[in-house]
């Protein structure tokens, strides 16, 4: 077994976005252009960092012979320890937990999350740090960096590794370790949470759940967690099977695209809680019976019921959340005298607030929540935060969503995309209001006066590292928002998001559905930006 240096050279356009490097599947499978990735990480880890890696990933088309090759060149490299998830399969809170869990130097997630899988369509890669954290940016540049002088990789040539649970091998200097891809993450949810209670509320008829995988990756963790150890009816449990094209379905689970199980959840036989995950596990939905919760009031009833959620007994100490996830979270947090944290948009933002103590509760108002138990958004997570509330406060999730906002006001919050542009033209929606913000402040959208805009940009707490040009801000004087950002996960044309909230603090006009109440405000975004003007599109593609 000889270790190959292959000469090759840099492909442009291998940085990492939001979350990882994102492409189409063809464009991973073109020769080297993985395996470059993949030394480039090597490359940027320090030597005294090479010892313990894991590497795991969403079952996504191409996520087995990415991983042997990922195999041949980590061996190559000399790194002394390899966990690989049964099947090449884990979670991405998996991978994190497993990451720390090993005392691993880091880990490989390959994922394009929510994104569709399936030749023709998305793949991606991201490098996690020994925390458990998606690397922050001072390592994707670095990784960044390394792809772009890289000459040669390593790598051996292996017989297919199979991928079969409890498996060892050992190829010169490297061990690989195959483990079960739920187990280390059941175990940890069983520490945090109550299951005792929560089975026995499902045993007695109070509690009930109706959980879609999507065909992604939590299917084996929904078929454990919630059927094996809570006695959830397997018939409860949708598209549990996971697939490498998704049921060709879009993995992303909101209004849209897990509108199966939304419009059951809206009927009279729905159980009192529904949720789906996305392709990789960590994104979650929730909805009640009848009542749909915005990922935004998830986050913020999490952090009002946290003493019904075991693994928060002793307080939140401080909470975070991506800057266009509505405010609600704010006003939980003052009420109960806690810090609030403001980061931009990606997981890694949280990572250094959560490493240093500084708050134990993060989420996103793309789907996501988590808590100090990982470095990453964790979907199965969110769903059993909601059942200990709901087993705890023995109350309808519309209830608790009424009485939240009846306390703190509600922020009616709705995102529109506008997908498929040219790039130029995305940039130059966000040029166009920031161009005209002298005579944009003081104009009305209705009743609600332009007080502010902005760019946002973060400085980290904890190492004060910057991060400028995260998002354009239309602050009016009731507090209500516009946010325009550019995605940061896509494989082809650009996406405009445009995130809408609004503040309604009278009781008898906050039973209304959120998509028609930022209607009015969504025309106004649009105008404000030229978006129609420019691109020709009156409605965005996608509202969530
Ligand atoms: C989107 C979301 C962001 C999320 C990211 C990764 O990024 O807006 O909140 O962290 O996806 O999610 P962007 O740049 O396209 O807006 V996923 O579940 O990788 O895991
Ligand atoms: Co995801």
């Amino acid at each position: 077994m000889d270790v190959q240096a292959v000469a090759t050279q840099p492909f442009s356009g291998q940085k990492p976005g939001t979350s990882g490097l994102r492409k189409k599947v063809d464009v991973f499978q073109q020769p080297h252009y993985l395996a470059n990735f993949v030394q480039a990480i090597v490359n940027a880890l320090p030597a005294g960092q090479r010892r313990r890696l894991v590497v795991g990933g969403d079952g996504r088309y191409f996520n087995d012979q990415a991983i042997q090759l990922i195999l041949e060149i980590l061996v190559a490299n000399g790194i002394a320890e390899v966990l690989v998830g049964a099947d090449g399969l884990l979670s991405t809170p998996a991978v994190s937990n497993l990451i720390r869990q090993s005392k691993a130097d880091g880990g490989i997630v390959l994922s394009a999350s929510h994104n569709p899988g399936g030749p023709g369509k998305d793949f991606g890669i991201k490098f996690n740090n020994a925390s458990g954290s998606p690397a922050p940016e001072s390592v994707t540049d670095a990784i960044y960096h390394q792809t772009q002088s890289i000459t040669e990789y390593r790598r051996v040539e292996l017989p297919a590794v199979k991928l079969a649970v409890g498996s060892q091998y050992r190829f010169l200097e490297t061990t690989i370790k195959v483990v079960d891809s739920v187990a280390d993450y059941a175990a940890l949810m069983q520490q945090l949470f109550d299951f005792d209670r929560i089975k026995s509320a499902i045993a007695g008829g109070s509690l009930d759940l109706c959980f879609d995988a999507m065909h992604a990756v939590t299917g084996p963790y929904a078929r454990r967690i919630f059927g094996d150890l809570l006695g959830v009816d397997p018939v409860q449990l949708r598209n549990c099977t996971a697939l490498a094209d998704f049921g060709g379905g879009h993995p992303d689970p909101n209004r849209v695209y897990a509108r199966d199980l939304y419009e059951f959840m809206m009927t009279e036989q729905a159980p009192p809680l529904g949720a789906a995950s996305d392709g990789d596990g960590d994104r979650n939905m929730i909805v009640g019976r009848g009542a749909f919760v915005s990922p935004s009031d998830s986050l913020a009833l999490i952090a009002q019921h946290h003493t019904s959620i075991p693994q928060f007994a002793a307080g939140l100490k401080g909470v975070a959340r991506s800057m266009p996830t509505s405010t609600a979270l704010d006003r939980v947090a003052q009420s109960l005298n806690l810090p609030c944290y403001e980061t931009p948009t990606g997981w890694k933002f949280f990572g250094n607030l959560l490493d240093d103590g500084l708050v134990r509760l993060c989420g996103e108002e793309s789907f996501g929540t988590s808590g100090d138990h990982v470095r990453e958004k964790d979907g199965v997570w969110t769903v059993l935060c909601w059942l200990s509330i709901l087993a705890d406060r023995r109350q309808s999730v519309a209830d608790l969503l009424r009485q939240h906002w009846t306390e703190f006001g509600r922020s009616y919050y709705c995102r529109h995309d506008y997908e498929g542009l040219p790039p130029d033209q995305a940039q130059e929606t966000l040029e166009q209001v920031l161009s005209q913000r002298d005579s944009l402040i003081g104009s009305r959208c209705g009743s609600m006066t332009v007080a502010d805009v902005n760019v946002f940009s973060y400085q980290d707490p904890v190492d004060g590292s910057v991060a400028d040009n995260q998002g354009v801000r239309v602050i009016f004087d009731d507090e209500s928002r516009v946010v325009y950002r550019l995605s940061g996960t896509g494989t082809d044309a650009a996406t405009v998001r445009v995130y809408l909230e609004q503040i309604e603090r009278e009781s008898t006009r906050q039973g209304q559905d959120a998509i028609v109440y930022n209607e009015v405000l969504g025309r106004f975004a649009n105008h404000i930006a030229a978006i129609e003007a420019r691109t020709g599109m009156a409605e965005p593609t996608v509202k969530t």
